[in-house]
């Protein structure tokens, strides 16, 4: 059966609410992609999330292939304690950090360079079978000529561009082989099978992306998905405090900070949403008022309390990062559902 190029759907022209549905089967991609690519319409895009047994038997059929595995940079920070790896530890692995570009400006290159050498120093340590690692962004131009150049060493011509949805790999396959074939979009399950594109003497095989439940954009309903994003460079939100203070970012997230003398926190989010600021005091009051946008209600807020000495970075994956300096208690309230990480990282 013919499938569609950009998201690998078997086509068909029998029923329109399906996926794969196209007018005519001479046509090369599916109504969905068509639209996807050349709209940005999401109108008929529900979220198709394959599931993770499926894409793992997928991952299985290519296992002496090179897995590609791409991870977006804020899931990089937390990379240590996530178990995406270990999804992975039967198979030669390049691991590819990715929209590298969002960090912000204040953070260079030298320091990003450092803080991934020290940590896949350590992971290596691990995972053997982490061959080699690239930053994607980095070289820009001189990026596709560096990852040809590693695969001729490897000696592979069969890769599998793996990793969570979203991460970048549709984008990644079409940057390597300068031809926008493959479908992607801001939503996650775009791709919905594997693709097997010929390159070179290349078979290039992307994936669909594994579901992530410690994401915060699994759960989020596509207005406060699209909201949540970090589509550009961050523009870090920084507040200094000598008072009690508490912090709402939409009703998604709540951090009651309570210094000892000063201190002061840096939300790294989408530059899209700001952080409302309000004291102490008041947080419970605006919580309560605010309580119907909360999210997604059925999912409530969890609290976790922190004890800083000095400064901490929290993760929250698919909303951003946290970081707070100086002595002083704090009382996150996050979605109860997804992990909220802290990593040992500095920036
Ligand atoms: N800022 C930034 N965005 C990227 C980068 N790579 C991919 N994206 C965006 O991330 C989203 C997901 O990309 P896609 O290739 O469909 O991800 P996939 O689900 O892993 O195949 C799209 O909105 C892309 O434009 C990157 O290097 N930097
Ligand atoms: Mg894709």
């Amino acid at each position: 059966m013919k499938k569609c190029k950009g998201c690998g759907i078997p086509m068909q022209s029998s029923d329109k609410e399906s996926l794969g549905y196209v007018v005519d089967l001479e046509q090369d991609y599916c109504q969905r992609c068509f639209r996807l690519s050349h709209y940005g319409d999401i109108s008929h895009f529900k979220t198709n999330y394959v599931s993770n047994e499926k894409i793992l038997k997928i991952y299985n059929r290519y296992s002496s292939s090179l897995f590609v595995l791409i991870i977006d940079i804020i899931d990089a920070f937390v990379l240590k304690s996530d178990d995406l790896l270990s999804f992975f530890k039967d198979y030669k692995v390049l691991l590819l950090i990715n929209k590298t570009d969002l960090l912000p400006d204040n953070i260079s290159e030298h320091k990003v360079d450092q803080i991934f050498s020290r940590m896949l120093f350590d992971l290596n340590r691990k995972y053997k079978n982490i061959v080699a690692a690239m930053l994607t962004n980095k070289y820009e131009n001189r990026f596709n000529e560096q990852f040809f150049a590693l695969l001729d060493d490897l000696k592979v011509n069969s890769v599998v561009f793996a990793g969570r949805a979203n991460a970048g790999k549709s984008s990644l396959i079409n940057k390597l082989i300068a031809n926008k074939a493959l479908t992607t979009s801001m939503y996650p399950g775009t791709t919905l099978e594997e693709i097997d594109i010929m390159y070179r003497n290349y078979h290039f095989i992307d994936t669909p992306g594994l579901v992530d439940v410690n994401n915060y954009s699994t759960y989020l309903n596509m207005e406060k998905y699209k909201l949540s994003k970090i589509a550009k460079t961050i523009r870090p939100q920084i507040f200094q405090l000598k008072e009690p203070q508490s912090y709402f970012y939409d009703g998604m997230l709540r951090v009651d900070i309570i210094p000892k003398d000063k201190a002061s926190v840096s939300f790294y989010i989408s530059n899209d949403n700001k952080i409302h600021r309000t004291s102490y005091e008041n947080g419970d009051d605006y919580y309560q008022k605010h309580y119907c946008e909360f999210i997604l209600r059925v999912k409530p807020l969890a609290i976790a309390d922190y004890g800083i000495t000095d400064s901490k970075l929290f993760v929250l994956k698919g909303l951003g990062m946290f970081k707070i300096s100086g002595e002083c208690l704090v009382y996150i309230h996050s979605l109860a559902n997804v992990r909220l990480y802290t990593s040992e990282v500095e920036i």
